[in-house]
Parts: C-alpha cells; sequence; structure tokens
C-alpha cells in the first residue's frame, strides 16, 4: 500500500427539518490497483501497528483539512468534516497538538473539524478524558460513533464532552419495521437529547426510515438513501445542488456545530 492509494470519500449528512447538508463524514478508501476501490474493513488490520495506524492518522488528518481549505477556499462547500479516529490513535498523547498543528498548518478554524469515536474508544483508559478535553478546547467537536454495538459506558457518555451521537446502522436499517430495533433508536434519539447531544442517524436507506426518524425528531440522517460516500468533486456537485433545490433559501445556513452543545436546543442544529 502506498500514502498515494489511499482516497478519502465524502459522505453527507442532512438535516432532518431542513432536508439541507450539515456536515460530512470522510471515509478512507484504498485504490487498489487491480482489485478496485476498498473499504477500510478490508485492509484496516494492515494499519493496525502504532506507528503505521500513526502515520495514517497524521495523512487522514492532513488529506481532510486540505479538502477542507480548498472547499472553502473556493466557497463552495463550507461544513464540518468529521474524520474516524482509532481507539488507539485517540489515547495517543500527540493527538490534539497533530490535529492544532494540522488545523493551523490549512489555517482552518476548529469548528470546520470533527473527530468520530467509537465506544472503544472511550475505554483506554485515563488519556481518553485529556485527549476529549483538550480537543473541546481547541473547538474541535466529538461524536460517538456506532453507538448501541459497542460497550455502552454510560459514565463515559455523561462525563465526556460529546457533541453528537451516530445511531448505529444495525438499529436504522430497517427503520421502522423491525420493532426491537425500533425501540432502540427511539431510545437513542431520547438519551441524545437529554444530554443535549446532536443525534445522528447512520445507514439510513429507505425513504420510509426518513419519514420515520423525521417524525421522532432525529436530528440528522446519513446514509445511501440520501448520498454513497464519493469522491470529493462529485460531493462537491451534490452539496451544489442540493442546496440550490433546498426551498427555505430564506433560512440561514444550518451549520452544525458539534462541540456546542446548546446548538440542538437552540434549534440550530
Ligand atoms: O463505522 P462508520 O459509521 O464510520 O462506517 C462508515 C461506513 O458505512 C462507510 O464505509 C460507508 O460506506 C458505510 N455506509 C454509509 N452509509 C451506509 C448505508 O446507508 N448503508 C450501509 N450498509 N453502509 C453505509
Ligand atoms: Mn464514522
Amino acid at each position: 500500500m502506498r500514502a498515494g492509494e489511499i482516497a478519502f470519500y465524502y459522505q453527507p449528512k442532512i438535516s432532518l427539518r431542513t432536508g439541507r447538508p450539515v456536515g460530512v463524514e470522510a471515509l478512507a478508501r484504498w485504490v487498489h490497483p487491480e482489485r478496485g476501490v476498498l473499504p477500510p474493513r478490508d485492509w484496516i488490520v494492515a494499519t493496525e501497528t502504532p506507528w503505521l495506524e500513526r502515520r495514517f492518522l497524521r495523512y487522514a488528518l492532513g488529506a481532510t483539512c486540505a479538502q477542507i481549505a480548498e472547499w472553502r477556499a473556493r466557497g463552495v462547500v463550507d461544513l464540518t468534516v468529521c474524520v474516524n479516529v482509532s481507539p488507539r490513535s485517540f489515547a495517543d498523547p500527540g493527538l490534539p497538538e497533530l490535529v492544532a498543528g494540522t488545523l493551523e498548518r490549512h489555517g482552518l478554524p476548529a469548528a470546520t473539524l470533527g473527530i468520530e469515536l467509537t465506544e472503544a474508544a472511550l475505554e483506554v483508559g485515563p488519556a481518553h478524558a485529556t485527549a476529549a478535553d483538550e480537543l473541546t478546547r481547541l473547538g474541535v467537536g466529538l461524536a460517538l460513533d456506532d453507538f448501541g454495538i459497542g460497550h455502552s459506558a454510560m459514565d463515559r457518555l455523561v462525563r465526556l464532552p460529546l457533541g453528537e451521537l451516530k445511531i448505529d446502522r444495525r438499529f436504522v436499517v430497517h427503520h421502522p419495521t423491525r420493532v426491537r430495533e425500533a425501540a432502540v433508536v427511539t431510545a437513542a434519539i431520547a438519551l441524545a437529547h437529554s444530554l443535549d447531544m446532536v443525534c445522528t442517524a447512520e445507514g439510513v436507506e429507505s425513504p420510509a426510515a426518513l419519514t420515520a426518524l423525521a417524525r421522532e425528531e432525529c436530528d440528522l440522517a446519513q446514509g445511501f438513501a440520501i448520498a454513497r460516500p464519493m469522491p470529493a468533486a462529485e460531493l462537491e456537485r451534490w452539496v451544489v445542488d442540493r442546496e440550490a433545490a433546498s426551498t427555505d433559501r430564506f433560512e440561514t445556513q444550518p451549520r452544525l456545530r458539534l462541540a456546542s452543545a446548546g446548538d440542538r436546543a437552540a434549534g440550530r442544529a
């Protein structure tokens, strides 16, 4: 694997209230010379040695920030872009400094970047609390990814400054037809809101799921029913088209600021 073979695809998240794009998740793809475009589950073990993981994180943050800066410079996409950070990388004491340095190098305000963590990242020891606090102080928002399939440590959810909760697609994909999964979705939305977090449903694959989630006042949605992860140029066109098709032109552009817990209550998410 060479650095040039790792590309980032971008998948939008929309507000279920306005239908507008409010954020983007950066997803790594290995553009394999023979096997085509491969998602991380097919190769991520290859990076699971500490030094490679560190290099990968550095590369992912650098590439994503360069992309955000390029979009902003041309004024085409101004949305928070989230990067997935592995549990081990989150425990790396150099992470906040790396993030701060990368943002500075690209001249970006911290609010343009978000970090997605899985529940496993919250369990790796006391380092996580420091990292979470330092990143929040910088202004980088933290999202809890794949909620519901790890060891949901509710004490961590209560204590850590997490701005967004992303319900795992396993619960969302058949929504609302599977009643037991639907019970988890409903409970997760209520939990996120009572903790003043933005709630995102990931893996939204059908219009029926979109409608149900909007009715249940889930804040944001991401999934194939909205858009697949796509290369940067395609994402850019998608965002521009979607904005142009938006009917509520007079409303100010909603901007997801994960770090600020008051946003949802203020109706800004
Ligand atoms: O773990 P995380 O939530 O970051 O996983 C993101 C992965 O989920 C990406 O690789 C992306 O391709 C995939 N994905 C995105 N939307 C959907 C969807 O609607 N359905 C399914 N099955 N996978 C999705
Ligand atoms: Mn993610």
